[in-house]
């Protein structure tokens, strides 16, 4: 291989939604790309996760490019909340639609990427022995990917299938005839939960934190439907840049505590029935007041209680640690009905921790329970983990790890001080995970683009976020997170879930819309905060 062949314009790390289109811009702007992908095809998240019953909580209409309108029309989604499958077919299709995964080498993990001073680029080297060298150096490696397996004692010990929900075999899964434990009851895990308790002769759920899950409220989509927001897509686009989480929602006018309480509840209702995750958006209110956060709590806690038919169970199913929505809320379709099965047993990690896990099955402080199946659905170490497995070094051989260890420090979620020409997509920092992950990185990529632009017509050669300019954003960050009820929450957002991990909000609070119009005005100011040289 030649210089020439192993230097490019930008390389991109993750053939995930954001790095996908990432590699779409960049060669639109003429631009050498060389991306690398762990998996061994596109997709990200939505390649590793295909446990029973993976599907998306953000309505598929909306959970889509909008960057290629005749993509938006000619796709057809076939549910409200398409699945797992579903969604991974059509990013199949954008791959191949827009030739992207040439840019790819796969099965291929990025191991370290170091800022060379004096030639002014990136030496990006992989687990398989490559080394390349670009100008920019784009991470595209996904906010809930790195997945937390907890050292329980004796964990590896187990002599059946073990699986990780986020590291999920191609193969069917054949859980008939088998008894299946599950530990965790995140999203992944009251997802999966339903699904298998049809197929598996018992299903026995490990929980250690009950966690509020509303009703998606999942439907087929119509042909009227479809052709309604077809015909309408470029408003909803709009609405969506402009709403707090990337979707076309805007909560009540009025606050929860500022209505009367036959209001609330004909509001609940309704929001209830739009089902999923949005019910947090029902008020405004809800997320920073505990006395409006606690009128949905108390209407979603009537709904577990009407929902399961043994009370004593219903009872420790139902949160008592955080405000409702604090944790991320989970979208099922029959979790909470699924404990009224002969075949599903709960175990209160609570009041029965487990001591190990043994070749036969997982033992608690009271009991042996025998397996065939045991299943991880234990989460990620979200929002870093995917970034702190790559040995990054910005200038002086400074180690982002390092200058992370108080927790992660970005400019917009995008750009680190000492780390020239590296962006992070939907990083800490950005909305990210709060708000819709496509539009998300639409924004993020369209954003460095025209960055990019700029650097190049105004012939720069490097751009870097300004330490003040970073920590004056930490400090924004922290500030709108502690204006919202968010940090009460033993949460993965703040890092909580993974020990050791520092307590720090970590995604930006301040709502997607706004967000977009501080990242304009950023650079309408000649990218204020950035160090161009
Ligand atoms: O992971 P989680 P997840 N012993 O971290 C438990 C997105 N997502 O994969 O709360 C026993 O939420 C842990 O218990 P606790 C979505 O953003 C979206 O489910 O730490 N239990 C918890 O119950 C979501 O929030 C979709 O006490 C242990 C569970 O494991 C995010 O991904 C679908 C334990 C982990 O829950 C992560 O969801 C799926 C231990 N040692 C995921 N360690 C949709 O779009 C951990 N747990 C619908």
């Amino acid at each position: 291989m030649t210089t020439q062949d192993s230097d490019f314009d930008a390389v991109v790390v993750g053939a995930g939604i954001s790095g996908l289109y990432a590699v779409y811009k960049f060669r639109q702007r003429g631009m050498r790309v060389q991306g690398f992908e762990s998996a061994e095809g596109v997709g990200g998240t939505w390649y590793h996760n295909r446990y029973p019953g993976a599907r998306c909580d953000v309505e598929s209409i909306d959970y889509s490019y909008s960057f290629d309108d005749q993509l938006q029309q000619e796709w057809t989604w076939t549910e409200r909340f398409a699945t797992q499958e579903e969604i991974l077919r059509y990013l199949d299709h954008v791959a191949d639609r827009h030739d992207l995964r040439s840019a790819y080498d796969f099965l291929t993990r990025v191991t370290s990427a170091v800022y060379d001073e004096k030639a002014g680029r990136w030496t990006v080297t992989t687990d398989t022995g490559k080394t390349i060298t670009a100008r920019f150096c784009i991470l595209a490696t996904g906010v809930l990917s790195a997945t937390n397996k907890p050292d329980i004692p004796g964990r590896d010990t187990f002599a059946g299938e073990s699986y990780h929900t986020g590291e999920w075999p191609h193969e069917p899964v054949d859980f008939a005839g088998k008894r299946v434990g599950v530990i965790g009851t995140g999203s992944s895990g009251i997802q999966a939960i339903p699904v298998i308790a049809e197929a598996a002769d018992q299903v026995v759920v490990f929980q250690r934190s009950p966690n509020y899950s509303i009703p998606a409220g999942n439907r087929r989509l119509t042909d009227d439907v479809l052709a309604e927001v077809k015909a309408n897509y470029a408003e909803r686009r709009r609405l969506s840049r402009i709403s707090g989480g990337g979707t076309p929602n805007s909560p009540h006018p009025k606050g929860a505590m500022e209505v009367d309480e036959a209001e609330r509840t004909r509001v609940y209702d309704e929001w209830w029935q739009r089902g999923g995750y949005l019910f947090t958006k029902a008020f405004p209110d809800q997320m920073v007041s505990k006395a409006a956060n606690d009128t949905a709590r108390v209407y979603v806690e009537a709904k577990i209680r009407e929902m399961v038919a043994d009370p004593e169970v219903a009872e420790q199913l139902i949160p008592d640690d955080h405000p409702i929505g604090t944790k991320r809320i989970v979208t099922d379709t029959g979790y909470f009905q699924t404990y009224n099965r002969d075949n599903v047993t709960l175990v209160n990690l609570r009041r029965t921790p487990i001591t190990e896990i043994t070749a036969s099955g997982v033992r608690t402080g009271e009991a042996s329970y025998d397996l065939d199946i045991l299943i991880f659905a234990t989460g990620f170490d979200a929002m870093t983990g995917s970034l702190s497995r790559i040995d990054i070094r910005g200038r002086d051989g400074r180690a982002l790890t390092a200058e992370w260890s108080a927790g992660p420090r970005t400019y917009l979620g995008l750009a680190v001080d000492g780390f020239p020409n590296m962006f992070i997509l939907s990083g800490p920092g950005s909305p990210s995970v709060l708000a819709n992950m496509v539009l998300m990185a639409e924004q993020h990529v369209d954003w460095v683009a025209s960055c990019m632009d700029h650097l190049d017509s105004h012939e720069i050669a490097t751009i870097e976020a300004t330490r003040e300019a970073a920590d004056d954003w930490v400090a924004e960050c922290n500030a709108k997170a502690a204006g919202t009820l968010f940090p009460t929450a033993n949460s993965w957002y703040m890092g909580a879930n993974i020990p050791g991990k520092p307590r720090v909000f970590m995604p930006y609070i301040g709502g997607f819309g706004n967000y977009n119009t501080i990242c304009a005005e950023v650079a309408a100011a000649g990218y204020k905060g950035f160090a161009l040289d």
